[in-house]
């Protein structure tokens, strides 16, 4: 393919990133060093998949995902932005805003000591202007190594001020749901997306047992998905968030979706790096906001 051989040869580092077209279809960026593998798709600067050396995969790809111009694939870590969910006033307009499903362009690859760095950017234009009124400059970073870490800038260079919510929506490998469970937001409020908003407080940890899509609040801290089956814990740190959303579509929602393979519910949950709900970020013109987000596996 061209465009990969193009990139290869302005930014490729021979036995630690390479440009190619994946099994899935999508044009990517992988990553491989002594420390971890991963994948990062130029259309929408997707994280396709993370695995730290001698873990099984952390981020978790849909075995039935397959790459479609203009449509994010399920799983990864799809950028949301410059809205998170419906938008607010248009439910015709894209879920999740526009980003994750333009090419982004790569202008930066790196080893950075052990890890590998691929740094995309997305300038949106005139298509988009329709979309969103505003001028911005959005900049996707992500290391690789032992750990991942995931930083998206947002820079507006127009002449007003803009609100944003948005969200580093990753779906992370599980041995089985059912079984597993997000520790860190005791006693935090959460929208509770399954019961039309209802507003709660969780008590101990979130278990899965059913759909599960909670937009949780004042929750500035760390997070760990507690996964017995596969005997580990994924240990989720943020900044520029107050938020996260805790995602399961379970058996029915699931299966709707076409693009989760068999069972693929149980294999997986998200929990995203979010500004959503009540944390909406306002960037002021010239001024640059970061949402950030690092993933670790640790012992049970
Ligand atoms: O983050 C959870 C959520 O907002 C769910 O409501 C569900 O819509 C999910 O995102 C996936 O959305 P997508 O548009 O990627 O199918």
């Amino acid at each position: 393919m061209k465009a990969a051989i193009t990139l290869n040869r302005r930014f490729g580092i021979p036995g630690e990133i390479e440009f190619r077209v994946g099994a899935h279809g999508a044009l990517a960026a992988e990553v491989a060093n002594a420390h971890g593998t991963a994948a990062i798709a130029c259309q929408g600067a997707q994280v396709l998949t993370w695995a730290p050396a001698g873990q099984p995969a952390v981020v978790w790809l849909s075995p039935a995902a397959k790459f479609a111009a203009g449509k994010s694939l399920r799983g990864g870590a799809p950028v949301c932005w410059p809205w998170f969910g419906p938008h607010p006033d248009d439910p015709a307009k894209p879920g999740h805003g526009f980003a994750r499903n333009l090419d982004w362009e790569v202008v930066e690859t790196a080893r950075l000591g052990e890890a590998g760095r691929v740094v995309m950017r997305l300038v949106p234009g005139e298509a988009q202007r329709a979309l969103w009124p505003h001028r911005a400059e959005l900049t996707l970073a992500v290391t690789v190594g032992e750990r991942l870490h995931v930083a998206l800038a947002t820079r507006n260079t127009g002449d007003a001020p803009f609100e944003l919510t948005q969200a580093l929506h990753t779906y992370f490998h599980v041995g089985d749901v059912a079984a597993a469970r997000v520790e860190g937001l005791d006693g935090c409020e959460y929208v509770d997306k399954v019961d039309g908003g209802a507003r709660r407080r969780q008590s101990g940890p979130v278990t899965i047992g059913g759909e599960v899509d909670r937009v949780y609040l004042g929750c500035p801290g760390e997070v760990a998905i507690v996964d017995a089956a596969l005997g580990r814990r994924i240990v989720v740190t943020k900044t520029g968030s107050t938020s996260c959303v805790v995602w399961n579509p379970w058996a029915e929602k699931g299966a709707k979706f076409g693009d989760m393979g068999d069972d693929g519910y149980r294999k997986m949950l998200c929990v995203e790096t979010t500004n959503a709900g009540d944390d909406v970020v306002t960037v002021a013109p010239g001024a640059t906001f970061t949402l950030a987000t690092e993933y670790r596996v640790a012992a049970l």
